[in-house]
């Protein structure tokens, strides 16, 4: 089925829908663009709230008592459990899948498991287009879980509203430390485990390095401790992730955040979209194969070359537009 006879579903809250769309989106489906230009309008409605943090920190166990939080508030939740070193998707990180199975019956919690396919950068696109499709079938919060490791992991939680960045206490723990790239995209520490020795410690530690921060900033990020596993500190956490929004909304950067990804988006669309087609059509003509062949022998320049089939693409472009665009009015 093509994605886009799954808009309307998506749009009416069919959950099959939202999941067949999803796997489109992994794969990469060609009727995925479509489809996500249909479902836009519709967007920008839910709070997207970001988890990061180390490996076995507790980032699984926190989002499933956020989420029971959430539904106690009556919010509905979506999850993406986002994998970067796994091969596996839709749905199959076990572990993932197992805690989060408290609300398996639930319809108004969605929860999806991406890995890797191929290229990270495919990740990031795939993410940011699955967190789109749950905010246009009407999620009020999605979360995105990342293991927290380097920069990949910020570029995949760039799309979120509120960042949280988990850390846990130290002592007798072989759970590797956060990196300093991670703990500047935090906008609420949390020091989860706090049912562990050294909680305070790690906590007053993050505060001190709060303290050194030398940028003027209307929000310090608060160090909130929680216990997951025994759901302590949850609902206190949730009211901070409000006030964060409410901040955003109120000092507005929320629509700032909002234009800058716009062009951010529009910029990455647009340059991806040129690239692709432009080299669609040329790739295999015996006229760019022979310009080659002339760059090589210096019959001809790069320079020259590139901008003549530029130019001659974007005339073609042009045009090819405008027609498509003529044939869907009649
Ligand atoms: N003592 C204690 N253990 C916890 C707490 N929260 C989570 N755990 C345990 O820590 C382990 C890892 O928890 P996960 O929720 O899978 O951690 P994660 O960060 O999602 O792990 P990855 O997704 O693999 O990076 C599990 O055994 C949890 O039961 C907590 O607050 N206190
Ligand atoms: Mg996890």
């Amino acid at each position: 089925m093509a994605a886009t006879e799954l808009v309307e579903g998506v749009l009416q809250g069919d959950r099959r829908s939202l999941a067949r769309l999803i796997s489109l989106i992994e794969n990469e489906d060609p009727s995925v663009g479509y489809a996500l230009s249909q479902l836009y309008r519709h967007t920008g409605r839910a709070h997207i709230v970001g988890v990061t943090g180390p490996p076995g920190s507790g980032k699984s166990t926190l989002v499933d008592r956020l989420t029971t939080e959430y539904r106690r508030r009556n919010k509905t939740v979506g999850i993406v459990c986002v994998d970067p070193s796994s091969p596996f998707t839709g749905g199959a990180l076990l572990g993932d899948r197992i805690r989060m199975q408290g609300h398996a019956l639930d319809k108004d919690v969605f929860v999806r498991s991406m890995g890797t396919r191929g290229h990270l950068g495919g990740l990031a696109r795939a993410t940011s287009d699955t967190v789109r499709a749950m905010d246009a079938f009407g999620k009020d919060i999605v979360v995105v879980e990342t293991v927290g490791a380097g920069q990949s992991e910020v570029e995949v939680i760039d799309l979120a509203h509120t960042i949280l960045v988990i850390d846990v206490p130290a002592a007798g723990d072989d759970i590797q430390a956060i990196k300093a790239g991670i703990m500047e995209i935090a906008d609420i520490f949390v020091v989860n485990k706090s049912d562990l020795p050294g909680a305070d410690k790690k906590a007053a530690e993050i505060n001190a390095m709060l303290d050194t921060d030398p940028r003027e900033r209307a929000w310090r990020p608060p160090v909130m401790m929680t216990n997951a596993r025994g759901g302590e500190g949850i609902a206190a956490l949730v009211d901070k992730i409000v006030e964060h929004r409410k901040y955003l909304e109120d000092s507005g950067l929320l629509a700032q955040k909002g234009l800058q990804r716009s062009r951010d988006e529009l910029r990455t669309i647009m340059s991806y979209k040129l690239t692709r087609e432009l080299m669609e059509k040329l790739e295999g003509r015996p006229e760019y194969e022979q310009a080659l062949r002339k760059i090589a022998e210096r019959d001809d320049d790069p320079y020259s070359v590139a901008e003549r089939l530029i130019a001659e693409f974007l005339v073609d472009y042009g045009r090819s537009v405008k027609e498509n665009g003529e044939r869907k009015r009649r």
